[in-house]
């Protein structure tokens, strides 16, 4: 049985990216439709004729008899769908089910809390009261600082210490001692917490070798530099 025609909705500068990599790992062929974020970062209004939301990445499966067409949101969704229908053979799952439970977790656990600390800090970190004139500035600048001392701070320091504990205990991957879909998923909120995509570092990659290690091992993969490769062609910076 043929494989369904798979088209990543791909904007640029975005986690659309491990989306890419992930089908590369697994060698599957796929097209990619690029878009571009607008002057304030934002994702044009195209996206939102495929799915209402107007985010990226968004996975179009189209099956090559009947043209049905399904268009697929959220990052760990689109994972649990590839895996489940093409990676049959489990390369990046877990062929023990507590184990492939435990992927599972993470496709929810990058999304649900990893990120939202890391947002909340990159948000602060576009300085988004530049514009006004001091002393207007000052007071929303202050309430910016106690949310990032109060919550986000912390919280992204009490995520990563999970995390280095994780990969410790599981020898140099996040389940089961090797690769699957869980460490190229994580790998972007991880990333991005030590100042690669975006260029702002939210926590100090000294302070989690563990982390560190995992994440240039995940780097040296031919899949992520063919990965790389197409993103940069589909206008995409990093
Ligand atoms: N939880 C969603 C988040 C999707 C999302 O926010 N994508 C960003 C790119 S990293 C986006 O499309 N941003 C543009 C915008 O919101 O205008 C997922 O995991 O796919």
């Amino acid at each position: 049985m043929s494989l369904p025609i798979i088209r990543v909705h791909f904007l640029n500068e975005s986690r659309a990216f491990r989306v890419l990599w992930l089908l590369d790992q697994l060698k599957l062929d796929y097209e990619i439709v690029p878009y571009r974020r607008d002057a304030s970062f934002r994702a044009p209004e195209e996206l939102k004729k495929l799915h209402p939301l107007g985010k990226s990445p968004l996975l179009e499966v189209e099956d090559r008899k009947t043209g049905k067409r399904k268009i697929l949101a959220e990052s760990g969704y689109i994972f649990q769908y590839v895996l489940k229908h093409f990676d049959k053979a489990k390369s990046l799952d877990n062929a023990d089910s507590d184990k492939s439970e435990e992927i599972q977790y993470y496709l929810h656990y990058a999304e649900g809390s990893l990120q939202p600390p890391l947002i909340v800090d990159m948000l602060f970190s576009m300085d988004p009261y530049g514009t006004l004139p001091f002393p207007l500035s000052y007071i929303p600048g202050m309430v910016t600082q106690k949310i990032v001392e109060n919550y986000s701070k912390g919280e992204i320091k009490n995520q990563l210490d999970f995390i280095e504990g994780e990969i410790a205990k599981n020898d140099g991957y996040l389940v089961g001692g090797k690769l699957s879909a869980a460490d190229i998923l994580m790998s972007f909120p991880i990333d991005m917490a030590f100042g690669g995509p975006y260029g702002h570092q939210f926590a100090d990659p000294k302070q989690y070798p563990v982390i560190d290690k995992w994440l240039k091992n995940l780097k040296t993969l031919v899949s992520y530099t063919s990965a790389k490769y197409k993103a940069g062609a589909n206008g995409a910076q990093f």
